[in-house]
């Protein structure tokens, strides 16, 4: 072979393997300059056919706008419920307020105060601890019985916007009560206000006269009660579903009871109420949610020793 002939096959051989070299050639994956090449660059062209993401462009493209949480509520309802013993009641409360509330976009709990210990009731302390148990979830509140439905959409639960205390069941509008002075039933308030009330009294136990003594405390700390007003519908406005004789009511009085029960309180309230939590249960009826809190009452039985009934 001539000396020729070698050096043209060398010169062959070599174009081959630059040629075979060349399409085989594949980057490492660890080779970012290759993959990120922000400026033009000088490498084979193959490579830059892949395709090619610069840092400045967000990785991913944002089709849609990122998820929000709906909006927070201004204002938050507790409907404090004193309770014990009226189930058959309540499994037509909870729901039938629940639907009530939303349909007028009343953001609400419902909170079933019930009073778990052996004392008489005392629905005044009952709504006090009600208010201590609710402070976290609301901004207002309204003390609702058990037995009254509302049945006129058009009275309003809504945030009270002159911020007064705003007695819905009004003497009016009640089936039962029809004196001026009454605030009992449904009554709501800020909890701004029932704190400057320093709330109810703590020392009624037994049926009634709490909310009469509440009426004073409002009288006295200036605040101008509100009722509701262009409601046509008179005494047909609220269901009292209370039948007397499957739920008599104690109205037994001793000792020092009749007499304390019939004038303002000024001793007791927010400030010396004293419960114990026993548990709270998140329930619902009929898919209408609502907590329920079983409460032991604290008797002063030097002050009030009317608190159980004489054994
Ligand atoms: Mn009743």
């Amino acid at each position: 072979m001539s000396l020729w002939r070698l050096l043209t096959l060398t010169i062959i051989l070599l174009y081959f393997s630059a040629i075979i070299l060349f399409l085989t050639y594949q980057p490492s994956p660890f080779d970012t300059t290759a993959l990120y090449p922000p400026t033009p660059c000088k490498c084979p062209q193959i490579l830059t056919l892949a395709p090619v993401t610069t840092p400045s462009e967000p990785a991913t493209t944002l089709s849609e706008s990122p998820p929000t949480s709906p909006p927070r509520p201004l204002h938050t309802l507790a409907v404090m419920v004193p309770f014990r013993d009226r189930w058959e009641e309540l499994t037509e409360f909870v729901p039938y307020m629940h639907k009530f509330l939303n349909r007028q976009n009343v953001s609400h709990e419902i909170w079933v105060i019930n009073q778990a210990d052996k004392h008489r009731f005392n629905r005044a302390m009952l709504m006090n601890s009600g208010f201590m148990l609710t402070e976290s979830c609301c901004d207002y509140l309204v003390m609702h019985d058990v037995d009254l439905l509302p049945l006129n959409d058009h009275l309003s639960y809504a945030y009270p916007t002159d911020y007064s205390p705003y007695h819905i069941s009004s003497p009016e509008l009640h089936p039962l009560y029809h004196y001026k002075k009454f605030v009992g039933g449904v009554l709501m308030m800020t909890r701004e206000h029932f704190k400057r009330v320093n709330g109810l009294t703590n020392i009624f136990w037994g049926w009634g006269r709490e909310d009469d003594e509440l009426y004073l405390r409002i009288k006295e700390a200036g605040l101008q009660l509100h009722r509701p007003a262009g409601i046509t519908t008179g005494n047909k406005t609220f269901r009292h579903n209370h039948d007397r004789k499957v739920r008599p009511r104690d109205m037994k009085s001793y000792g020092t009871q009749w007499r304390l029960s019939r004038r303002r309180d000024r001793e007791s309230g927010l400030h010396t109420l004293k419960f114990e939590v026993l548990s709270i249960h998140n329930m619902s009826i009929n898919g209408a949610p609502f907590k329920l809190a079983n409460l032991e009452l604290h008797c002063d039985y030097q002050k009030t020793p009317f608190c159980d009934h004489p054994s």
